[in-house]
């Protein structure tokens, strides 16, 4: 018999860390699945050692897909980790109050507002930061963030909610930190620049930009759990490990890692008796991170979904997507960066390799594909120049923009695989508007680099974007194997 979930369940259930208090400490953007497998956990855990006032107040962005289960289970929900040795399942009771921000962002602006709150973190993604991808500023002409800069309207951008609550926060000066949990290079620095941006435009006081800039930190930090969607699979499973009905449980594979800077104006929970790293080497941390992972990641996407492969361990089966990847990684990531002090590069691919081969997680590559206008801007773009810029061609790269392309704008006459008509990729309309008429395959990734997509840095190493359309040329004619074995051969 299963029961259905909620907070009486936790005496048969297996707890993941200490539930917690009913006052809350922290405040969420983004009611995913990486957060409440991720920094909730941390949460709870750190509570469990060490005590605090950190319950969790969540609001997820616009859709109550979550929210409506979290409260119909007082907001308890289970991990289910997803390992070799089978699966195992744990509750967490972190989060003490949930809601969506469309529906109220007014809330958010005052629980971000609110003194007794010490923490605001991030789980947005790439594009929940209204960035511009031409020069990585604040996007002032994007419809969104106009909007939220008309003077007395709500905001309804991360961003925006944000800055306004900050602005409110003045007025009682207490300390706060804003910790992006996603993956940006430098995504504290990221997170104070736009945020600033907006306060200025916003033309708020000096007294304001000063309590931002004296009294608000914006931690860098890395995170790291691979977390697939759920599916009615994983309630089900849940319901035979623990014996209730989980609406809205996460899977997750059992690897986790986060490495922070311990910059937190406020004060945070004791996230390091939990198993988080605090180092003054975020950015070597990061480089590992969005580049060996997050990139590689990327090209197994779409190098997969070009060949059919729906999960990224099919993919990653394939010879073809190993050399590639494997490859890359050796000749095209680690020479850009200096790794942590200590830092095994073997080691590190070993385990990648063992992550990315987990059956069980079943992790789609569209939905590591989806949004790829964004998030390859953290992948490759830096990394390229580096390369080009000492006159060698980062082959693996260009791969990777060539079969995105192939896949989300793909080039007159050429139709993939139709998995990839199920990336969700928001600059679909405006990459279709660029390459409207372009009669040669050269032609349509012209368009598309120097279309404002990338950095104008990398629009303007021509060598760079003849590369990509020879390779896409390849992948239009002869197939994706034979775009990866030019690589190869190069
Ligand atoms: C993935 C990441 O979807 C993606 O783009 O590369 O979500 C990845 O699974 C996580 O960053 C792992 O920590």
């Amino acid at each position: 018999m299963t029961q259905p979930l909620g907070r009486k369940s936790l005496l048969a259930g297996s707890r993941l860390g200490a539930s917690a208090p009913d006052r809350t400490g922290i405040v969420h953007l983004g009611l995913g699945n990486f957060h409440r497998a991720h920094g909730a956990v941390y949460t709870a855990q750190a509570m469990a050692a060490a005590g605090g006032d950190w319950g969790i107040r969540g609001f997820a962005h616009s859709s109550d897909r979550v929210v409506a289960p979290m409260r119909a289970q007082d907001n308890v929900y289970s991990i289910l980790q997803l390992t070799e040795r089978g699966a195992e399942a744990g509750l967490v009771d972190v989060h003490r109050d949930t809601g969506v921000a469309a529906q109220d962002p007014a809330a958010v602006v005052d629980a971000i507002a609110d003194p007794a709150h010490r923490i605001v973190s991030l789980t947005v993604s790439e594009v929940g930061y209204t960035r511009d991808p031409a020069t990585g500023r604040l996007a002032l002409d994007a419809p969104e963030v106009a909007a939220d800069l008309t003077a007395g309207s709500t905001p309804r951008t991360a961003v925006g909610m944000i800055a306004r609550g900050l602005e409110q926060r003045a007025a009682s000066g207490e300390p706060f930190a804003v910790l992006s949990c996603d993956n940006l290079q430098s995504a504290g620095d990221v997170t104070r620049a736009v945020v600033e941006e907006f306060l200025q435009a916003a033309g708020v006081s000096d007294d304001v930009l000063s309590f931002v800039s004296s009294s608000v930190s914006f931690p860098n930090g890395m995170v790291d759990r691979i977390v697939p969607r759920t599916t009615d699979e994983h309630s089900r499973i849940v319901a035979d490990l623990l014996g209730v009905q989980d609406l809205c449980p996460v899977p997750a594979e059992e690897f986790t890692m986060w490495v922070l800077e311990d910059d937190f104006a406020g004060g945070r929970p004791a996230w390091d008796l939990a198993g988080a790293t605090f180092s003054n080497e975020i950015e070597a941390y990061e480089m590992v991170k969005l580049r060996l992972l997050n990139g590689s990641h990327s090209l197994i996407a779409y190098l997969g979904i070009l060949s059919g492969a729906p999960t990224i361990d099919v993919a990653w089966g394939q010879d073809f997507v190993r050399e590639a990847v494997l490859n890359g990684i050796t000749d095209d990531y680690l020479p850009t960066f200096t790794p942590p002090t200590g830092f095994d590069a073997d080691a590190y691919v070993s385990e990648l390799d063992a992550r990315w081969r987990n059956p069980l997680i079943g992790h789609a590559t569209t939905q590591v594909g989806t949004d790829g206008s964004l998030k390859l801007l953290q992948r490759i773009p830096n990394a390229a120049l580096f390369h080009l810029r000492r006159g060698d061609m980062p082959h693996h790269l260009a791969l990777c923009i060539a079969a995105w392309i192939a896949c989300v704008a793909p080039p007159a006459g050429f139709t993939p695989e139709p998995l990839a008509e199920r990336i969700v990729e928001p600059a679909r309309d405006r990459l279709a508007a660029a390459v409207d008429g372009a009669v040669t395959v050269a032609d349509h990734v012209r368009r598309i680099m120097n279309g404002g997509f990338f950095p104008d840095a990398l629009a303007e190493q021509d060598a760079f974007t003849v590369r990509v359309a020879d390779l896409l040329t390849l992948v239009v004619r002869d197939g994706v194997r034979a775009a990866a074995a030019d690589v190869a051969a190069s």
